[in-house]
């Protein structure tokens, strides 16, 4: 088996037990595992670009991190990565701020990462980038005269050909991505997009449904649904905390029941609409008073980016006005948590809830509506609404899907979901948890290792130049 060695734009800390975000838990548990290599930006920026990397030792896991210089922070994270390659993947071309001190920004750092990375590499490593910060990563290796195998996961949307094409680097992105052996992507529709892009710009020739050929080289490019640890999570929500448990107690003597949302504040994640959705419900249902909460987690992220201070404030302004306007002294519709959550407190308050409202605009994924899933009690459990432009809606049908543009249809989906039958809810709970259970974290990254691990890519390259000849 190859070394493996893991490079994402941060690395996460390996000595906490419990980490938040779906990459990095993702990634560290399989990393404990296996072993291998961690290589990413620390967190921290300098005011001189390092000149070398900080090697850790955690177990049988390598941690290989360095900082990045106060100007790169702004040109590549805030600049290129965060305001331009997030709002454009996401369709929001309206959101993108393009400059080209940006591209360059990006460049500087991909080269940078890969410099300091290049001493540390075996020639028999497997290695595995991940993510939108770092799509230059394998050009830059290669450059170094780097010639390991190595695979991209991206984790966010890929974006149709026309919203790609209309920003000015597009066509550097993507043959710097084809550097790459294996290209995942969550998704068919995400898979399909970068195909038509490929046709489109002649930009490599297809071979088969998952094989596309660049000059010699044959390069896989195919759908790697992330999913979650099902077993690990539902053991945690079991563990109720104390203050959970007396909350849930408390509601179910009042009789009211729970919709719980849970996301970065992130303007992908269709939070305004979302609340919109819900005062849109208690207005058209007025039976509704005093019988259910809701109640959304959103902690802070990339505040130095403006169009996230621009959600924030908004969102401020709509949880004021639906209180103010719902609110009895014995009663708060709308409970709205501008802060992180201990996973653990997360995994029993989606068990405590009837509903988990999962609406992003767009969304690679999405690993709150896989987690809503793994944590609900099979014989009472909650009801998942979740949006049909969420990758997680590719598999998890059996959820009330709905568009989050539409913000009548979503008050109705959640009305429907408050008052589903046992037998429903039951049935649907089967299906999605099956799938969540069957496609999780350890399918996920096996299926994409073997992918990556497979030596049989130039056989086939030589077959097809027989069969030419
Ligand atoms: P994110 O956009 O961060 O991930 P998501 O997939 O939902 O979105 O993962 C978020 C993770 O953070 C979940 O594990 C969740 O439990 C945790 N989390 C959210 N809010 C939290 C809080 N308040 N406190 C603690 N933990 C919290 C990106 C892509 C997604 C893709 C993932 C994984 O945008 O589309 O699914 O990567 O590939």
């Amino acid at each position: 088996m190859s070394r493996l060695v893991v490079v994402s734009n941060r690395v996460a800390d390996l000595r906490k037990s419990s980490q938040s975000g779906g990459l990095a838990v993702g990634l560290a548990d399989a990393l404990r595992e296996r072993g291998g290599v961690w290589f990413g930006w620390d967190g921290e920026t300098v005011a001189t670009r390092p000149t070398e990397a900080k090697v850790d030792e955690i177990g049988n896991v390598r941690m290989i991190s360095m900082p990045i210089r106060q100007e790169d922070y702004n040109d590549y994270y805030i600049g290129y990565a965060n305001s331009v390659l997030w709002p454009l993947f996401h369709y929001r071309l309206d959101l993108v701020s393009f400059r080209p001190a940006f591209f360059e920004g990006y460049m500087r750092v991909n080269l940078q990462f890969a410099s300091l990375l290049a001493p540390h590499l075996a020639d028999d490593d497997i290695v595995w980038v991940h993510d939108y910060h770092l799509i230059p990563l394998a050009q830059a290796l290669r450059n170094l005269g780097c010639r390991q195998r190595t695979g991209f996961f991206l984790h966010i949307p890929f974006p149709p050909l026309d919203l790609l094409a209309a920003t000015p680097n597009h066509r550097e992105l993507v043959e710097a991505l084809m550097q790459y052996d294996v290209i995942g992507f969550q998704t068919s529709t995400d898979v399909a997009n970068f195909r038509h892009y490929l046709d489109e710009w002649g930009m490599a020739e297809s071979v088969d449904e998952d094989t596309v050929r660049v000059d010699r080289r044959l390069i896989t490019i195919r759908r790697y649904p992330i999913g979650v640890d099902a077993d690990a999570f539902r053991e945690m929500a079991e563990q109720t905390p104390d203050d959970v448990r007396i909350d849930s107690q408390r509601r179910e003597v009042l009789g009211r029941k729970q919709i719980i949302g849970v996301d970065r504040l992130d303007y992908s994640k269709g939070l305004p609409d979302r609340f919109r959705a819900f005062s849109r419900l208690l207005s058209l249902h007025p039976e509704l008073e005093k019988k259910v909460t809701f109640l959304q987690v959103a902690p802070p992220t990339r505040e130095d980016v403006n169009a996230y201070s621009d959600i924030r404030e908004e969102l401020e302004g709509l949880t004021g006005s639906i209180n103010g306007r719902f609110s009895d002294f014995n009663w708060t519709p709308l409970r709205y948590i501008h802060r992180p959550v201990a996973r653990e407190t997360l995994a029993s308050l989606f068990r405590a809830s009837r509903v988990g409202l999962v609406t992003p605009l767009r969304d690679g994924m999405n690993l709150v509506a896989k987690e809503f899933v793994a944590a609900q009690d099979d014989e009472n459990p909650g009801v998942l609404v979740l949006s049909q432009f969420a990758g997680a809606a590719e598999e998890l049908r059996e959820a009330l899907i709905v568009n989050p543009y539409d913000i009548d249809g979503m008050a109705e989906a959640i009305n429907r979901a408050l008052y589903m039958d046992l037998d429903e809810r039951k049935d649907r709970q089967k299906a999605l948890r099956a799938r969540v259970s069957e496609q999780n974290a350890q399918t996920w990254l096996e299926s994409f290792l073997r992918d990556l691990e497979r030596p049989g890519k130039p056989v086939l390259v030589r077959d097809i130049d027989a069969s030419a000849a």
